[in-house]
């Protein structure tokens, strides 16, 4: 029996990593994809017990426990998907192109928040983005502390940083379909050789190219795991108090508020939406928090 980490799961043959090797691996029957609640019981980054029998193909017979993991709800079924595990940490990809938006890393400053993992952003095929923009779009990021790497593919510049601060973890690329978490993943390790696709110009959308998870190994040491883009990432088991600290801003100046379970909503006395009304916060963050909210509430009810 070997210890062994998971790289990918393709249909009922995985690839597992033995610390040294790469080599296909069949789950035990109980692992079958789509059980009770989830939709995969396996993920890639997981630990798992590997049985060796001679003449027959390496089977994946237990998987250890997850030091942490990355889930979304599913649409429909609303079962767990596990994204990833054990991993160091997340990375959002978001570009200009196919569109540059707030809400998703909302999400996952939520997600990550309350399954208590680290997020940075890369914001990518900055060749397309004047830097006031790059300024524009980042700030409320940095004024929390979010670390945030600029990189174009295109221009192969400010990869030199980011190379560094990934090795030795394993990290996790999510992003809309489209934004180039192929392109950094090749860029990274030309070796991976991740299929790349163009974003449609009239729809301005990616088109879902990448379809699993896949983990590659950094030259440098280390693995990032190339994902789907997402379509949407519902939020999994969240609750409203978890939401609320994600949004640093906003969880701060909710100590001044006249209710301690203020929810910003329509309060009296109520200090974010004070701030609200000056300016002070914009409108999309805000617009953003209440979103996630109405989600969360709709969850628990
Ligand atoms: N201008 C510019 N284009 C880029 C850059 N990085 C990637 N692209 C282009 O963006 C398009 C999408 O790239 P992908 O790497 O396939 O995007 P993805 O995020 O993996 O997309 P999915 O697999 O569909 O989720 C391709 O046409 C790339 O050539 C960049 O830095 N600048
Ligand atoms: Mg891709
Ligand atoms: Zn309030």
């Amino acid at each position: 029996m070997k210890e062994c980490r998971v790289v990918k799961l393709c249909g009922k043959k995985h690839l597992v990593f033995d610390g040294e090797n790469f080599f296909p691996a069949f789950p035990a029957g109980r692992f079958e994809l789509d059980s009770e609640g989830f939709k995969n019981r396996l993920a890639v980054g997981d630990f798992v017990k590997v049985r060796f029998v001679k003449g027959k193909d390496p089977l994946i017979v237990e998987v250890l426990e997850r030091k942490n993991k990355l889930s979304r709800k599913m649409t429909f079924t609303n079962k767990e998907h596990i994204i990833a595990s054990n991993i160091d940490e997340v990375a959002i990809v978001v570009a200009p192109n196919p569109v540059l938006k707030r809400n998703l890393v909302d999400r996952f400053l939520v997600a990550c928040n309350s399954a208590n993992l680290p997020l940075f952003i890369i914001l990518n095929k900055t060749d397309l983005l004047p830097e006031e923009e790059i300024e524009k779009f980042i700030m409320p990021y940095s004024e929390i502390g979010l670390k945030i790497f600029l990189t174009s593919v295109l221009k192969r510049e400010g990869f030199e940083e980011l190379s560094c601060y990934l090795k030795d973890r394993w990290t996790l690329l999510v992003g809309h379909s489209g934004v180039g978490k192929s392109s950094i993943a090749n860029f990274l390790c030309p070796y991976a050789n991740f299929k790349i696709g163009e974003v449609d110009e009239t729809t301005l959308k990616g088109k879902h190219i990448t379809t699993s998870s896949t983990a590659v190994k950094l030259p440098q040491g280390g693995f990032i795991i190339d994902t789907a883009g997402l379509r949407e990432f519902a939020l999994f088991n969240v609750s409203q108090r978890e939401i609320q600290s994600a949004f640093k801003k906003i969880n701060e100046l909710s100590l001044n508020c006249k209710y301690s379970n203020c929810t910003h909503r329509n309060e009296k006395d109520c200090a974010v939406l004070q701030e609200m009304a000056e300016g002070k916060i914009e409108a999309e963050e805000y617009n953003s928090y209440l979103a996630l909210l109405k989600e969360a509430n709709d969850i628990t009810k």
